[in-house]
């Protein structure tokens, strides 16, 4: 088995929006996304989940829905990535800008998968009908999806 390291992602969701943030730098810089980002050692994955958000737009939330999680995997790296997805509906705070990401809010009939990662079509329409999901998917380079499996599942 190829070690994982652990990664977090927290959608903030208020229908008939969603905020995202444009990646400044860094691993997925120019895309569109939600908040998150490597979980540190000793610190829960959830914990981790809700220090990014607070980092990197300024935000607080009370409860943290577990939605899906995600294994990735890019050719020629050895290390996986899970990354644990999270959706919030509620928050603290007022979105603000920061060195990694700039917020904005987005219609969800808006939302601009073409400047996101490309797996992120597939499963953001579960987390709007709060259906729990898993998935793999293998890139190669940023932009190319060689094979993927998502399924709904019961339980995370
Ligand atoms: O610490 P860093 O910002 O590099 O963490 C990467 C962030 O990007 C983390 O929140 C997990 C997230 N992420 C991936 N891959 C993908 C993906 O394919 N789609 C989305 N939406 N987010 C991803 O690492």
């Amino acid at each position: 088995m190829a070690a994982s390291r652990l990664f977090t992602l927290v959608l903030v969701v208020q229908p008939p929006r969603v905020l995202l943030g444009m990646k400044k730098r860094g691993f997925g810089a120019g895309l569109w996304n939600g908040f998150g980002g490597k979980v540190q050692p000793g610190e829960s994955i959830e914990d981790a989940a809700r220090r990014e958000l607070l980092e990197e737009c300024g935000l607080t939330v009370d409860t943290l829905q577990k939605m899906g999680q995600i294994t990735f995997e890019f050719v020629g790296n050895s290390e996986l990535m899970e990354v644990h997805i999270f959706r919030a509906d509620q928050f603290h705070g007022e979105p603000k800008e920061s060195d990694e990401m700039q917020p904005q809010w987005f219609q969800l009939d808006e939302v601009p998968f073409k400047q996101m990662w490309a797996d992120d079509v597939y499963w953001f329409p579960l987390v709007l009908q709060r259906k729990l999901f898993r998935g793999y998917f293998k890139f190669q380079g940023q932009d190319t999806i060689l094979e993927h499996t998502l399924k709904e599942v019961e339980e995370l």
